[in-house]
Parts: structure tokens; sequence; C-alpha cells
């Protein structure tokens, strides 16, 4: 190494400079999430389920008391399959757990389905399902179809053998699934008189595009180590129209020195959260380069994600931080 190159880099240590990348907006990020009941990739069921009861009850009633996690349940020859995904139960067979097997009972289960808060145009959410003997679909409360009797006198017309698709209008956000699955009065073997519940969903939702401002769009854009840097970005539709209502997202700053999270920072109105002007609809952190053990020579990634599903936004874009 000569010593012209040895003076550049110890000059070049003197100051740390952040350097950051040039952007543009990414792509419109179409995207789509599935459920089931149970995945046939591996992993435990996500399905929470309540009782037996030996008696109907609605979603809230205290009678359901705590959820524990569905497990696969044991499946009778003749019932259908959904592919991807298997029966589920709160135990493998009926009664495993003392419960009745010969009479009434009734099960509730509840999945998380989490979205993006920022999502929109959600659309084409549905489900199919099918349970042994009847259930009712419900959405973030609502009820949204059923099949059988799940409730009142139980007319036997072989239910489970029947696949019913339901539309399912997803919201930005947590969304919680719930059927309450019935098992008819039968005979008292297991094998005879079983219950389960299959489905299998998805959605579609697009995510915004993430457009960095000036100062950081333009290239090499440098920062003295102490000076503050104001980081800057609007998010778009895919129509490109700027979105201008304030979205839960959060900026995320890593890199060495930092934890392993990074440095996020949340929508606030204290100097160091990030900020969301309601005029311009741009998102502004005053970044105090001061205030963080930032290494220097070291590259750091600066992104937006969704506050909700964690997800990053505008992936394809993220702005890199150089210290020199
Ligand atoms: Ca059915
Ligand atoms: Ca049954």
């Amino acid at each position: 190494m000569g010593g012209r190159t040895m003076k550049r880099i110890i000059a070049l240590c003197g100051t740390v400079i952040l350097v950051l990348a040039f952007s543009l907006t990414a792509a419109a990020k179409q995207k789509s999430a599935a459920f089931a009941s149970l995945s046939e990739s591996g992993g435990g069921s996500k399905v929470k389920v309540f009782g037996p009861l030996t008696s109907y009850y609605p979603l809230d009633a205290s009678a359901w008391g705590d959820g524990k996690n569905a497990v696969e349940a044991w499946k009778h020859p003749d019932w259908p399959t959904l592919t991807g995904t298997k029966w589920i139960s709160n135990t493998y067979k009926i009664g495993d757990d003392g419960s009745p097997v010969a009479t009434d009972t009734w099960r509730r289960f509840a999945l998380e389905v989490m979205l993006p808060c920022t999502a929109y145009n959600v659309r084409d959410g549905s489900v199919d399902a099918t349970a042994d003997n009847a259930e009712e679909v419900y959405l973030n409360g609502d009820l949204v179809g059923t099949d059988g009797e799940v409730q009142g006198v139980a007319t036997d017309n072989f239910e489970w053998n029947t696949i019913q698709t339901y539309p399912l209008a997803f919201e930005p956000g947590r969304n919680l699934l719930e059927f309450i699955v019935r098992n008819y009065p039968g005979g008292d073997n297991p094998e005879n008189n079983p219950t389960g519940l299959l489905f299998a969903g998805s959605v579609f939702y697009e995510v915004p595009d993430v457009t960095w401002l000036p100062p950081l769009s333009r290239k090499n854009y440098e920062l003295k180590y102490g000076a503050t840097a104001s980081i800057k970005f609007q998010l778009f539709r895919s129509d490109h129209t700027v979105i201008k209502e304030a979205q839960e997202v959060q900026m995320v700053i890593t890199g060495a020195g930092l934890p392993p999270e990074g440095l996020v920072f949340s929508l606030g109105t204290d100097s160091n959260n990030l900020r969301f002007n309601a005029k311009t609809f741009r998102y502004v952190l005053t970044f105090k380069s001061k205030d963080y053990p930032l290494v220097k020579n070291s590259s750091y990634l600066i992104k937006v994600i969704d506050a909700c599903s964690k997800e990053e936004l505008g992936g394809d874009f993220a702005t890199t931080l150089v210290i020199r």
C-alpha cells in the first residue's frame, strides 16, 4: 500500500462522512397472505381452540374460557381434503380429553390474520372451509356464513362433505377469523362420530411505495459526523398518487455498533420521533448522528417498515448510509 493511499485513508478516517445512496421510487408491491387450519409445510397450527362446551354460546361468551393451540385431528377416511392444510381440533380424537363423544359439543376456533397496517386495495379475501358437523364463520366478530345447524335442532345432511367458500372482507392490520363448530349427536365411538375443522384461504392487497426525498435522493449525499441529517420520504400508491393520511410506519437504521434490531423510529411528535407533516404528506426524521454509536467505514441500511406486519416497504430501494 503506497504512502499516498495511506494518507488518504487517514484523512477519510479523520472525518466521519455519511454517504446516502441514491434511490428511486420502488415498484408497486402486490402482495397476498395465505392462511390455513394447519399448514402441511410444518410447524404447529397457529389456530387457538376454545371448549368444548355442551351448549351453544356466542363468540364473546366467557364460558369459552382460555384457548389452547389447536392440534391435528384424526381424519375420518370419508372427510374431504384441501391442498396444503389438515383437519384440526382440540384433541387428536374426540373425547381424548374426557369430553362427550355421543352428545352435542361446540368448539370455537380463532386465527389472527395480520395484514400490514399500510395495506390498501385489500381484495378477494376468502376461505374454503368445512367442519364435522357444522360451522359458523366470523370475521372480526361479524357472522360471514354458516353450513349446517350450529344452533337449534341439528339435521344431519352430511355437511362435513361440503366445502364452502366464504368471502372475507379483511381490514388493514389485525383481523380475527373465527369459527364455531358443532359436533352433532351420534355414536359413542370416536371414529364413528368425530369432529374437526378444515380451512384454507387467502387475501390480496398492495402496500405503499417509498420515495426518498432530498437531501437523501441526491447521489453521494455526505454528512459530517456530529451533524444532523433530515431524512425524508413520502408514501405512494401504485397509481403514483401520494398517500395523504399518516400511515403506521417506522424507520429502521441497521448496521455496525447498533443493536441487532437497529434504531427504530416510530411516528410521534417528539424531536426524536419520525414525524408526519399533514400539509406536505412528508415523513421526516431529524437524525442526530452524534447521538448514536455509529462506526467508521461501515454501511448502514435505512428502511421503512410497516408497524403492524414489520415488513419492509419499497424494499428494492432501501437507502444505504455509509460512514467514511
Ligand atoms: Ca360443510
Ligand atoms: Ca361428527
